[in-house]
């Protein structure tokens, strides 16, 4: 039987033919799965699925918490397509102003995010009202800054500089056009909306002192604040580096006409007449003085309060007074998270409270925990600056192990201003624990009495803390003072703090207060005394 008579047989032949229509299928299938079916070769960033998560606590009804690294939620930033565990803070207030029928009040110290500024400018669009207040500091967008101005910057600022260009250049062509400013720079996109914005020169000063709030009124039925600004480095994480998830931050929805409209109050003394007209604007030291003032919301309890105060109200009624008189209350615990402690005062009652049988555990950033005027330190046993310049002079007698900072990914920081004491009671805000967020900055204090609402603090505390180093650095113990008589004698050495210039102060009162804490090995030494 040879080859030809078998291709002659027409029953073979048959066979054959379906033989090789059923390879070629194969082969098409094959083909399809590789080119259309296969998953990607290259996983780049977790997905959804392959998440980790918790389960979500429930919220109070009129008091909702978010955490930006939450463990019980995650999301898709929309800006680096990194999906990762968190809350969208930036989402939760883009909704709140998608929500809005009559008023949108957004008084932010930094304002860079675009979905932000989009929500708002379409809300003005729609006849809503729409009013922005910023910290002057930061009233120029990145792609307005001329290449003389960029090359002055200090690392820092061109560390941030790079960063923006990350995030705005679009096509990665190294320039900034104007659709890509209009697309990612949201001081020029409010100006070329033309939105209603000031900033804290608006009452005819130079805008010393920080505009340092951070919250949203809509409605005045609603306000949004928290530790974040609305910036990429305090909500999703750095363009430039995509392995950062945001500075760790907390944030609160308030539904209440009442709370909202003491926050509308406040944010019409800032604003005056607002853009042009008078100076009639009031910020600061400028503004009434108000002592704190207590909300019933729904079942729980919401104490409000504005900084700053002058330094001739009494303590006690000031925004540190209010935190120093939650503090007292503890019976059982209190757990610090903190971007700076430089209190000694607050030191002093916490100990009182330590020696009591009170627990007590404090994080605070890693950048300013091992400062000279840290009253970490006085936890630590240590003498700190600030004790000294205070005439405080009282490092803790039996220091305490339960003292660190955060380990935090490299890029982000611990951002967040919260106690909770008790697992009941929350401090938080916008409000560091300084001597400048109570006497020179504009800002917002929270206390909080609900265990639904305190549960979420006690979640991000637990994780906060198990991530974290204690105790001093040996530079820190090195470093600090060994009597408060060697600060003095170094003092006089460079001559008094209050000699140096205003502005030189300002710097330092800045950098004191932005989320821009320089690594410890960074820190000056003459920034200890000018650190309150
Ligand atoms: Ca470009
Ligand atoms: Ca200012």
């Amino acid at each position: 039987m040879n080859f030809q008579k078998l291709l002659g047989d027409p029953r073979i032949r048959r066979n054959l033919m379906l033989g090789a229509l059923a390879l070629l299928g194969f082969a098409i299938a094959i083909l399809i799965y590789f080119l259309f079916l296969q998953p990607p070769a290259r996983v780049s960033a977790p997905t959804a699925d392959t998440l980790r998560t918790i389960e979500p606590l429930p919220q109070h009804p009129q008091i909702q918490v978010y955490m930006n690294q939450s463990e019980a939620n995650y999301y898709t930033d929309p800006y680096r397509n990194k999906t990762r565990l968190g809350d969208n803070i930036e989402q939760v207030i883009i909704d709140a102003i998608k929500s809005a029928k009559r008023s949108v009040d957004v008084a932010v110290q930094e304002f860079r995010l675009p979905g932000i500024a989009k929500a708002m400018i379409e809300k003005r669009n729609q006849g809503v009202r729409v009013r922005l207040i910023i910290e002057n500091t930061y009233n120029k967008g990145y792609s307005e800054y001329t290449p003389d101005e960029i090359a002055r910057f200090t690392e820092r600022e061109k560390g941030k500089y790079e960063d923006f260009l990350a995030f705005a250049d679009l096509n990665k062509d190294g320039v900034i056009s104007r659709e890509e400013a209009l697309e990612r720079d949201t001081i020029p996109m409010i100006k070329e909306a033309r939105l209603d914005y000031i900033d804290d020169t608006a009452d005819g000063t130079k805008g010393s002192g920080l505009m340092h709030h951070k919250f949203t009124i809509v409605d005045e039925e609603i306000v949004l604040t928290g530790s974040a600004n609305y910036t990429m480095s305090d909500v999703h994480g750095d363009a430039g580096n995509i392995d950062t998830v945001g500075n760790a931050n907390n944030f609160v929805v308030i539904k209440s006409p009442e709370v909202a409209k003491y926050f509308t109050e406040e944010f019409n003394i800032m604003w005056g007449d607002g853009p042009g007209g008078n100076t009639d604007s009031r910020f600061k030291g400028r503004k009434p003085h108000r002592p704190p003032r207590e909300f019933q919301v729904g079942d729980a309890k919401v104490i409000v309060k504005f900084s700053p105060d002058r330094r001739s109200i009494d303590y006690f009624s000031t925004s540190n007074g209010l935190i120093a008189n939650t503090l007292n209350t503890a019976q059982k615990s209190i757990d610090l998270a903190l971007f700076v402690f430089a209190e000694p005062y607050f030191g002093n009652l916490i100990e009182e409270r330590y020696n009591q049988g009170v627990k007590v555990r404090a994080l605070v950033e890693r950048g300013f925990a091992y400062r000279e005027y840290a009253t970490t330190l006085d936890m630590w046993g240590l003498l700190s600056t600030q004790d000294c310049k205070l005439g405080n002079q009282r490092p803790w007698a039996k220091p305490i192990t339960t003292v660190g900072s955060y380990n935090a990914k490299k890029g982000d920081m611990l951002h967040h201003k919260f106690a909770l004491i008790d697992n009941q009671t929350v401090i938080t805000g916008s409000h560091n624990w300084s001597m400048n967020a109570n006497y020179n900055n504009d800002e917002t204090l929270l206390v909080i009495r609900h265990p639904t609402v305190a549960a979420h603090y006690e979640r991000e505390y637990e994780r906060l803390f198990a991530n974290a180093t204690f105790g001093p650095t040996q530079k820190a113990i090195d470093r600090s003072p060994k009597s408060c008589a060697d600060i003095a004698t170094a003092t006089r050495r460079r001559g008094p703090a209050r000699t140096t210039t205003r502005k030189r102060r300002e710097r330092l009162e800045r950098q004191t207060d932005q989320a821009t804490a320089p690594s410890v090995e960074e820190a000056n030494p003459s920034e200890a005394e000018e650190a309150e």
